[in-house]
């Protein structure tokens, strides 16, 4: 890739994807939007990205493109699309992947590193998670709503290419760091995101609640515990010894959040249980292991998702 400015496309222009969009723009850095809607982009290169963060306003400027050979290859190609949708996305994003760039994840759940390998290929892709938090308030535009740590590292062990992206995280003022065990990184936040999205999404309450309920928090430990189950099983190091208490310590630390789960089920979106709860059971199932909450969870929200996609219809 030529000398010049930094070139960073974020897929999905979602409430993350704003977040990021803004968060890396700025010293001399080309930031781009990848959006499948070409009348949003239309949008964002007209009036850019525009954050609000403690009672504060702040406008970038960023690029944005329905069309993924106009922004051409990137240093880094960050993911930020629902999960449902990276098969897709990486199909559309191809054009941004040169020899040059890391295409990196930050999504939650499992496997989108794995069709982001099977898209570009080895040493190409990175993935990670961030304790960043934000909603979308309309087109181009996201509200902060929970700042903290960005983790990446890179699949294969290793963390060089990981270290120079978490590099332009941090001279943009973005707290990362960089870990060698990815496999950990990713199923310690799924424990997480098992436990608190779907409650939140079935019962419309906010991260908080969960934490002060007896019988969400009963639900949290037996869905947290079953995805333990699994990774001790495989080997898997999670980040915390109790994956439970974690995530009850993350409800509490976010209690104020919509979490991404509510949020989707409040725009009428497909949610990410499939990759959540829905990937756990099924991993729990591959290594003999039963994993009867989060199967639950995954059928119930599934069934939310057809209650106002059409299917029932909601009374
Ligand atoms: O990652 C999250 C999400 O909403 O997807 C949590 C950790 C639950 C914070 O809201």
């Amino acid at each position: 890739m030529s000398e010049g400015p930094i070139k960073i496309a974020i897929v999905g222009p979602g409430a993350m994807g704003c977040l990021f969009a803004s968060l890396l723009s700025g010293d001399g850095r080309e930031v781009w939007i990848l959006d499948h809607r070409p009348e949003r982009a239309a949008l964002i290169n007209e009036r850019g990205v525009t954050v609000e963060s403690a009672g504060k306003e702040r406008t970038s400027r960023v690029r944005a493109s329905g069309d993924a050979s106009e922004i051409g290859p990137c240093r880094l190609a960050i993911f930020c699309v629902k999960s449902g949708d990276t098969e897709s996305a990486a199909r559309s994003a191809s054009p941004l992947v040169g020899p040059g760039t890391d295409a990196l994840s930050l999504q939650n759940g499992l496997g989108n590193v794995e069709v982001l390998e099977a898209a570009f290929g080895d040493g190409r892709t990175l993935g990670g998670t961030t304790a960043q938090g934000a909603n979308l308030i309309g087109p181009g535009r996201a509200r902060h709503a929970g700042f903290g740590e960005t983790v990446i590292g890179q699949p294969g062990g290793g963390v060089d290419r990981a270290e120079a992206a978490a590099r332009i995280f941090r001279e943009c003022g973005i707290e990362t760091r960089v870990t060698d065990d990815l496999a950990g990184l990713i199923w310690s936040k799924l424990a997480i995101n098992a436990a608190i999205n779907p409650l939140t999404a079935l019962l419309n309450v906010n991260n908080g609640f969960l934490a002060e309920c007896p019988e969400t928090l009963e639900l949290m430990r037996l869905a947290a515990g079953e995805v333990k189950a699994v990774c001790d099983k495989e080997g898997i190091r999670l980040l915390f010894d109790d994956p439970f208490q974690k995530a009850a310590a993350v409800a509490r630390a976010t209690s104020a959040n919509v979490s991404s789960m509510l949020q989707d089920v409040r725009a009428g979106r497909p949610t990410e249980i499939g990759r959540i709860s829905g990937a756990a059971a099924e991993r729990a199932k591959a290594a003999g292991l039963d994993a009867p909450v989060n199967r639950a969870l995954y059928l119930l929200v599934k069934a939310l998702e057809r209650s106002y996609g059409g299917g029932g219809g909601k009374l």
